[in-house]
């Protein structure tokens, strides 16, 4: 079992020229506006209100940065989450939208502490185009030290067979539901693996 021991909020920065130095590595939470970023947050660091989530999308405006140890045992793994912004918000002004698409890429591209992207795709929607081209993106922006995680949230909503679809489509998916507490340790486990180099058994299938 992996124990979140401490959580609590850093920053919050509209670019990355404004945002903090790095002290450890970084986890950067990215994808769709609406898709549960904000919640998976605060479910993998059991901490309910720390990341404010808001059924209205659009909600997180800023580049958020939370300070987060765990622990297995008596090891402890200190880590840094980034909560982003989400894209493709249709009702945001055009404007609006191309800075925030500028910040977004341009922090993801050039921020040096960031060893793990998660790209959170909603499970009811797969395959969504905005969702190829972040792949695509991260795919190109990515360093060796780097790793992308695809996690399809909302899973609480979906049939066992759209469960297993996807699991075909996308063998590494790692499938989540926030509000469920479903497949969060699989999801620990991987960003603690990738971040410190150790094999962590399993405990739980969740
Ligand atoms: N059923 C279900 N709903 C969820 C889950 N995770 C998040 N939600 C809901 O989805 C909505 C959006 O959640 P947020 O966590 O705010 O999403 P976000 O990606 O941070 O959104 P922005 O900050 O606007 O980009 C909220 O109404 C949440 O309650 C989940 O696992 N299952
Ligand atoms: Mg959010």
């Amino acid at each position: 079992m992996i124990r979140p021991v401490s959580a609590k909020f850093v920053t919050s920065a509209p670019s990355i020229k404004e945002a903090p130095a790095a002290s450890v590595s970084e986890v950067a939470f990215l994808g769709r506006s609406n898709v549960g970023k904000s919640s998976l947050l605060n479910a993998l660091t059991d901490r309910k209100g720390l990341a404010k989530a808001s059924a209205t999308p659009g909600k997180t405006k800023l580049i958020n940065f939370f300070d987060v140890e765990y622990k297995i045992g008596e090891q402890r793994f200190p880590i840094r989450f980034v909560d982003l912004p989400g894209y493709g918000y249709a009702k945001t002004s055009k404007s609006l939208k191309n800075e925030w698409q500028k910040n977004l890429t341009e922090f993801l591209a050039k921020r040096d502490s960031i060893r793990v992207f998660v790209h959170l795709i909603d499970a009811r929607h797969p395959d969504m185009p905005i969702d190829a081209q972040t792949q695509e993106f991260l795919r190109s922006i990515k360093r060796g030290d780097q790793k992308i995680l695809r996690v399809y949230t909302k899973v609480d909503k979906l049939k066992q067979k759209d469960i297993a679809k996807i699991k075909r489509q996308d063998p590494e998916a790692i499938l989540v539901s926030s509000t469920k507490k479903r497949g969060l340790e699989r999801l620990k486990k991987l960003i603690v693996e990738h971040l410190f180099g150790t094999d962590i058994p399993q405990t739980e299938t969740d």
